[in-house]
């Protein structure tokens, strides 16, 4: 299909937004210029008054997860659904391995599975224990695709690894040029305080926040950033939260750690006022680390005003506040950790770009380019450079107000933490490479495009 995208303001880049016209050809960005001629091409969209966007891409998502007792709600089809209708037209999701599986085995699976996926989709593999078939297997893993680990150091006889597995696995990932991403939090401390809070009887989600303090989130940053220096290795620490961590990472990265990060929207637009009341509902804002008071959050813009941080995923981790998270109505630890965020993540900065906390320039870079540079998918991804993959948004620059709701948004989960916020930026139409997939907020494709990215 032959299409140009006339009279749009085009973010070319982040730096290179302009009013030019976009031709796509075979599913790539054929050319750019101020005047092409729709009769060069089958089918001419009018994008006046709207933004053109290379497509979001989502670093962080945890689709069909399961997750202690339970599994995410959304599965690689439900879920990039959610995400195609959110602006985002790449997903990389994180995949474990059952007990005793092969990594080859885990990855065959998924890459059946992402025959589902309405986006365009890649892997993370979480390594959870020093498995001598998993490590064995460990060096194999780019030629499947896979450029990336998952380690944590929470969750204590769950996916905690020891300081010295940790180095074990960051070094040999290094080794074999695997970016070891890290969830960085004091687990065994953690643990201690949370158990000290239900014998006392505090056993209400609210506790779920006051419980993980943002020292453990800093302290392990900090920590994990030298074992990195000394095992060689890159790390990409996932989900910061915290001023704690913002300054353990400046620091590691001043004596020498070579660190990247992320931050996510419930970070960024919620703080801790969601933990102040005894009732069950709070449960839907437990995900880990929890969110933080206004200081923290002001941090964080902070950072990512400054590149300290560079960008910001989702953290996608659906699990219904019925059923699941009920779990935990008699302690808070039972609670399955995570929340829901994949469909809102671009709409959110897109809304505060309109109110003025970024620039245009600032959240494209922050939910597209960088990822897609930071995850080796530039320039095909995160960019509309002549030769890229078609992956665009067309977002109105007046936009209709859009009332967030679990009713209305596509995650296949009964909340949203955005209940009742107005949102501006839901994008508009949506192509994936090269086909569309929304038109006038409407899905039009009838089945699935994604691609393997690897
Ligand atoms: N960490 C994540 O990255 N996602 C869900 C749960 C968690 O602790
Ligand atoms: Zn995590
Ligand atoms: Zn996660």
């Amino acid at each position: 299909m032959r299409c140009v995208i006339k009279g749009g303001l085009v973010a070319v880049s982040p730096e290179h937004i302009l009013e030019v016209d976009i031709g796509v050809v075979n599913g790539v960005i054929y050319r750019i210029s101020r005047n092409e001629d729709p009769q060069d091409y089958d089918q001419t969209i009018d994008a006046g008054h709207c933004w053109v966007l290379p497509g979001g891409i989502d670093a962080h998502v945890h689709l069909d997860w399961d997750f202690g007792d339970t599994v995410t709600t959304d599965d690689i089809n439900t879920g990039t659904r959610a995400a195609a209708f959110g602006g985002t037209t790449t997903i990389l999701n994180f995949i474990q391995p059952k007990p005793g599986e092969s990594l080859r085995t885990l990855v065959d699976r998924w890459k059946d599975k992402g025959e589902m996926a309405w986006t365009n989709y890649g892997f993370h593999v979480i390594i959870s224990q020093l498995y001598s078939l998993w490590m064995d297997e460990l060096p194999l893993l780019p030629s499947m695709g896979i450029h990336s680990i998952k380690v944590f150091t929470a969750y204590p006889g769950k996916l905690m690894l020891s300081d010295a597995d940790l180095f074990r696995i960051m070094r040999a990932a290094s080794k074999s040029s695997i970016l070891s991403m890290v969830h960085a939090e004091n687990g065994p401390v953690i643990d201690v305080i949370a158990e000290e809070s239900v014998l006392a009887g505090k056993i209400q989600p609210r506790y779920h926040g006051a419980t993980r303090p943002s020292i453990l989130e800093g302290e392990a940053v900090f920590r994990v950033g030298q074992i990195a220096r000394l095992a060689n290795a890159p790390a990409y620490m996932v989900h910061l939260s915290s001023l704690e961590s913002v300054k353990a990472l400046g620091y590691a990265r001043q004596l020498g750690a070579r660190l990247a990060a992320e931050t996510c929207p419930q970070y960024l637009f919620l703080n801790d006022e969601v933990y102040q009341s005894d009732h069950f509902d709070v449960a839907q804002y437990v995900y880990t680390p929890p969110s933080r008071p206004h200081d923290d959050v002001r941090s964080l813009w902070d950072a990512l005003r400054r590149g300290v941080i560079d960008i910001v995923s989702s953290d996608h981790c659906p699990f219904d506040f019925h059923g699941a998270k009920e779990l935990g109505k008699m302690d808070f630890r039972l609670i399955p950790n995570g929340g829901p965020g994949i469909e809102t993540r671009l709409p959110l900065m897109l809304t505060a770009v309109h109110k003025g906390q970024l620039t245009l320039g600032e959240a494209i870079a922050w939910t597209s380019t960088n990822a897609s540079k930071q995850f080796g998918l530039f320039p095909k991804k995160g960019t509309l450079l002549p030769g890229s993959d078609a992956d665009l948004v067309i977002v109105e620059q007046e936009p209709p107000l859009f009332t967030a709701s679990a009713r209305t948004l596509h995650q296949r989960i009964d909340y949203t933490p955005y209940e009742g916020w107005s949102l501006q930026g839901v994008p508009r139409d949506v192509m994936i490479g090269g086909q569309w997939v929304i038109q006038d907020h409407q899905l039009i494709a009838s089945n699935s495009h994604g691609k393997f990215v690897g």
